[in-house]
């Protein structure tokens, strides 16, 4: 059996160096994969639904999840279309993404793609706002396995990871809502909540999000700021860990996945918001969303150090 089930789409990373500009270095991403190998570096059991190409990037992608532990045996291989493509590029505002994905092999994932027995056999569903976003059959396989978690007593978890380069904001905000009314736990950034909701402070977006009918657990990510849990009873914030930060690629999905696997664990949710605080704070001292995911050993080692 698996403590998480991921679902969404990996994408091949290429990720611009500091030094040059025009230089590139090749790692990987794609928010839900980065998620369970964050949950698997952490310990949990894992396994990751999804479709890649028949070409050299998607056997990456096998040898990249056997290598850390995350079972393979609801990825499909697309014989016609490739996997997707990213380009992380550092500015003086943070980082932006440049995609060449449309019509890749995940945004082909149908209801039929999630084959049979791997969702019911988790504790967690994993799922985002960008596997929503890709395709409307990929957002249909979202529906499709979150139907299939409750109904064999699975959690759901939803991180919104709003990219507005892959659909209109409108379009987003009502899936969303939609979704996050399923979700056991919600993960919504500020700043997504902001382009959704046009606020920028946290106790409105919180009573957002309760207005628009979610009844699970919220955490919500301030970035910097740390983040606040709302359990429907109580809002509790949780301190952020301060770092240099060089790219914070996947800090988000770090947080994601590092909180799952820490509640598999048996953590209240306030020691593993503060465990994914810690971990999403290490994952930004290098580049790429993958390599620079921690282990549970460097998670601890920081957090004893952070509590002095
Ligand atoms: O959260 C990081 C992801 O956004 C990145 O790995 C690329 O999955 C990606 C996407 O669609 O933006």
């Amino acid at each position: 059996d698996f403590d998480i089930v991921a679902l969404g789409e990996p994408l091949v990373e290429l990720n611009q160096t500091h030094q040059d500009q025009r230089q590139y270095l090749q790692g990987f991403g794609g928010d839900t994969s980065n998620a369970v190998i964050a949950a698997a570096r952490q310990g949990a059991s894992c396994a990751y639904l999804t479709r890649v190409g028949n070409d050299a990037f998607g056997q990456q992608f096998l040898d990249l999840w056997q290598a850390e532990g995350v079972d393979t045996s609801g990825v499909q291989v697309d014989e016609q279309a490739h996997t997707g493509l990213y380009f992380v590029q550092h500015g003086p505002d943070g980082h932006a993404f440049s995609y060449l994905r449309r019509g890749s092999a995940a945004s082909l994932m149908t209801p039929a793609s999630l084959g049979s027995g791997l969702i019911e056999r988790a504790r967690y569903l994993h799922v985002s706002g960008i596997s929503l976003a890709i395709s409307t059959s990929a957002c249909d396989t979202v529906f499709a396995a979150i139907e299939r978690a409750h109904a064999a007593g699975v959690q759901v978890s939803l991180d919104s990871n709003l990219r507005l380069r892959l659909w209109p904001v409108d379009r987003a905000r009502a899936v969303l809502r939609e979704t996050m009314r399923t979700a056991d736990l919600f993960l919504p950034s500020m700043d997504d909540m902001q382009h959704l909701t046009g606020n920028d402070d946290p106790e409105r977006t919180l009573d957002w999000i309760r207005d628009a009918g979610a009844t699970g657990v919220v955490v919500l990510k301030l970035g910097k700021d740390g983040s606040i849990i709302d359990d429907g009873h109580r809002r509790v914030p949780v301190a952020a860990l301060r770092v240099e930060a060089v790219d914070a690629t996947g800090a988000g999905d770090c947080f994601a996945g590092s909180l799952l696997a820490r509640r598999c664990q048996g953590d209240s949710w306030e020691d593993a918001v503060r465990y994914a605080n810690a971990a999403a704070a290490l994952s930004t001292l290098g580049y790429g969303a993958v390599d620079p995911l921690p282990r549970k050993e460097q998670v601890l080692e920081r957090l004893k150090s952070f509590s002095g």
